[in-house]
């Protein structure tokens, strides 16, 4: 275990900035914003059942669903938090359908952030875990004046930061700024998140996997083909996978991580003529293929590195499958026709 298990995270931030030559301190300031917000996101997650948050409000988002009280108190806290921090000049929220702008009292900063404030809201009345997901870009043309569409539609592969937070039986903060990944646990009585797991690595080979049956008959038939296999084909081999599947992705991704195994939300063909993923590519997808890369992991759509996806509006939906590298692949052979499963 390292020894800077149990240092605060404004320590890692400040130890790791030191070592970043020429670093400024902005992209500090900017997680540390960050932070800042999901300590007060949990707080209101935490009191959720007690004050009148709970429930619906009876409006719907730009994805068309409905949103919930505690969506919007998250989505406002991130976005006076990044604002304040005076080191973003746009902001881009899964609950909006625009780029969001940065009032005019603050400064304007380098850093475009895109965040889905609060993953999973359907499971918050059944008091599964949510969480937060956060994916950070470096504007395109520093100090040109108002940031541009072009500077929110980067591909993944030119984050320069992501992370998610898990509000859980325990409130965990995974982030990576691209040299590994590391979680910190917050300790409620002292206010703060404290490196918990360092250098977090992902196993190559899982027994987990992770995905929505319910819309098996709408899937592609290499991915019917890939997982009849890892249901029936895979244990007449003497090797058993095991169903696991929340419902929230933050929660998915998070123990699919440590644990191992392969999380998949395909695109469906629920209408023939149009298949699509049901997650986003810059809110949801890019942040997590940053962190499982990171932790020596894949993440595709079946046909492309996710990564590489150039973005083209900044709602866009993509197929997602995510996980330890062997069992990604696998997929791929599924998907790619290399590779076939028929029941008997
Ligand atoms: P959202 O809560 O931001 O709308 O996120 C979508 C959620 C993910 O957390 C989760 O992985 C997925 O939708 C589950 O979808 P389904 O209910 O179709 O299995
Ligand atoms: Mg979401």
């Amino acid at each position: 275990m390292s020894e800077n298990v149990g240092i605060t995270i404004s320590n890692h931030f400040l130890l790791n900035q030191q070592l970043t030559h020429g670093a400024t301190g902005s992209f500090t300031r900017l997680l540390q914003a960050m932070v800042l917000a999901c300590k007060i996101i949990q707080r209101d997650v935490g009191k959720a059942g007690l004050v009148d948050v709970l429930g619906r409000v009876g409006v719907t988002n730009v994805q068309g669903e409905e949103v919930q009280k505690l969506d919007e108190l998250a989505n406002t806290t991130v976005k006076r938090r990044l604002s304040a921090s005076g080191e973003v000049c746009a902001l881009v929220s899964e609950e909006e359908a625009d780029i969001i702008e940065i009032p005019r009292q603050y400064p304007q900063g380098n850093y475009i952030v895109h965040f889905d404030p609060l993953d999973g809201s359907s499971n918050i009345a059944a008091n599964v875990s949510i969480g937060t997901i956060f994916s950070i870009y470096r504007r395109l043309s520093p100090s040109e004046g108002e940031s541009t569409m072009k500077d929110a539609l980067q591909p993944g592969a030119r984050q320069v930061g992501a992370g998610y937070i898990i509000y859980g039986s325990s409130c965990v903060l995974v982030f990576s700024t691209g040299q590994g990944v590391n979680g910190f646990t917050l300790d409620p009585s002292i206010g703060e998140f404290l490196l918990s797991h360092p250098n977090i690595k992902t196993p190559a080979k899982g027994k987990i996997y992770s995905v929505n049956e319910g819309n098996y008959s709408f899937w592609d038939e290499g991915t019917r083909g890939y997982i009849d296999w890892v249901k029936h084909g895979h244990s007449e081999h003497g090797i058993n996978y095991t169903s696991r599947y929340i419902g929230s992705l933050v929660a998915d991704f998070h123990r699919n991580l440590l644990y191992g195994g392969i999380f998949l939300y395909p695109a469906d063909f629920k209408d023939p003529l149009k298949p699509k993923g049901k997650l986003r590519l810059m809110c949801e997808a890019n942040p997590l293929a940053y962190i499982i890369e990171q932790a020596g992991g894949l993440a595709t759509t079946g046909t492309e590195r996710i990564l590489d996806v150039e973005p083209n509006y900044i709602h866009q939906r993509v197929p997602l499958i995510i996980g330890s590298p062997e069992d990604v692949m696998i997929y791929q052979d599924f998907v790619q026709g290399k590779r076939t499963y028929r029941r008997a």
